[in-house]
């Protein structure tokens, strides 16, 4: 048994003294449903820091970062409390940098997906030649102009991809540099694929068409398999083989009979093995160099035991990014 929690040989070329950095962001402002911002704290108390430990990491002391909305924030357009997630995406960008310029792995642990505008700009940053690995039941890549909802956390794609033109006002500070680096960090398009998809809405179809984005649906890992998946889509990526890899997981790509506890929940999502087998095999290539888990919401949980399924889950996908091997 022990062997299931011991250290693998697996190597992190962009992380080989294998020091960690839990970054809890407790924020649900990118969305309207209580209860997402105490996520961090229960996948803490599922034991996220020792499984690290005893998978060789070192945790490194990071502030906690702290939310509180402004006292007013108009709507953008369509865009909904924008000055609330504006402010606290910087200050998660700034935070991914600084881990991320120290040398250490940035475990970003959410909080709704619109922390992803703040973790994507930040790792760029730093590694202005990293592609993005996207998991998740939706494609979060809406414009302004497309969202249906308004609600920011189906549009981090769009912000950290620069199809956000001419950008909020509140969000200027994605035109210029994040602390420590040369430039806007933007990621282009054929840096990014996603795997699980499951729910996109037209406007973010015709976004992923114009621009071929790698898009694995859950059709795909059907007809392909979930190796051959994660191969295709790294191979499009990350065609050399030697970029850094960040991870983006939204616990919703997860089927919701494994992680129920979420708040856009689709049937039909990824097996709990699938979720496990692309943090492995992400591993495996040596080349991941940060990682979010977004959108665990213990409130939306139907019954404890729900809810304590949905943080076992983004605990296993992270132990598995980080290192865990079955033999
Ligand atoms: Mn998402």
């Amino acid at each position: 048994m022990t062997a299931l929690n011991s250290a693998s040989g697996i190597e992190y070329k962009f992380h080989a003294d294998k020091r960690v950095s839990i970054i809890t962001c407790p924020f649900s402002g990118g969305q309207g449903r209580y209860g997402v911002e105490l996520g961090p704290d229960h996948v803490l108390e599922h034991g996220l820091a020792a499984q690290l430990e005893e998978l060789s990491w070192t945790l490194t002391a990071t502030p906690t970062l702290t939310f509180t909305p402004p006292a007013q924030d108009p709507d953008a357009g369509k865009l909904k409390r924008p000055q609330f997630v504006a402010d606290a995406t910087r200050r998660v960008a700034e935070s991914v940098a600084g881990v991320l310029a120290d040398g250490v792995f940035p475990l970003v642990i959410g909080g709704d997906h619109s922390l992803a505008i703040g973790t994507i700009s930040g790792m760029l940053s730093q590694h202005p030649d990293a592609c993005l690995l996207w998991i998740d039941a939706h494609a979060d890549i809406n414009t302004p102009d497309s969202t249906p909802s308004g609600n920011i956390h189906g549009c981090p794609v769009a912000f950290v991809a620069g199809l956000v033109d001419p950008l909020p006002a509140q969000f200027s500070w994605l035109e210029s540099s994040v602390s420590g680096s040369a430039s806007a960090p933007r990621l282009p398009l054929d840096r990014l694929a996603y795997i699980g998809l499951r729910d996109v809405d037209s406007g973010e179809r015709a976004i992923l068409r114009q621009h071929n984005v790698a898009a694995f649906s859950m059709h795909h890992i059907d007809k392909y398999g979930i190796g051959k998946v994660v191969e295709m889509a790294l191979a499009r990526i990350n065609p050399t083989g030697k970029a850094p890899v960040y991870v983006s997981f939204d616990i919703d790509a997860l089927d919701p009979e494994h992680a129920p506890a979420t708040g856009t929940p689709v049937r039909g999502g990824l097996s709990l093995r699938e979720a496990c087998y692309i943090c492995e095999a992400v591993a495996e290539t040596g080349n991941l160099l940060g990682m979010d888990v977004m959108e665990c919401n213990p409130v939306l949980g139907t019954d404890e035991r729900s809810v304590a399924a949905t943080m076992s889950a983004a605990c296993s996908v992270v132990r598995c990014a980080m290192g865990e091997t079955l033999l």
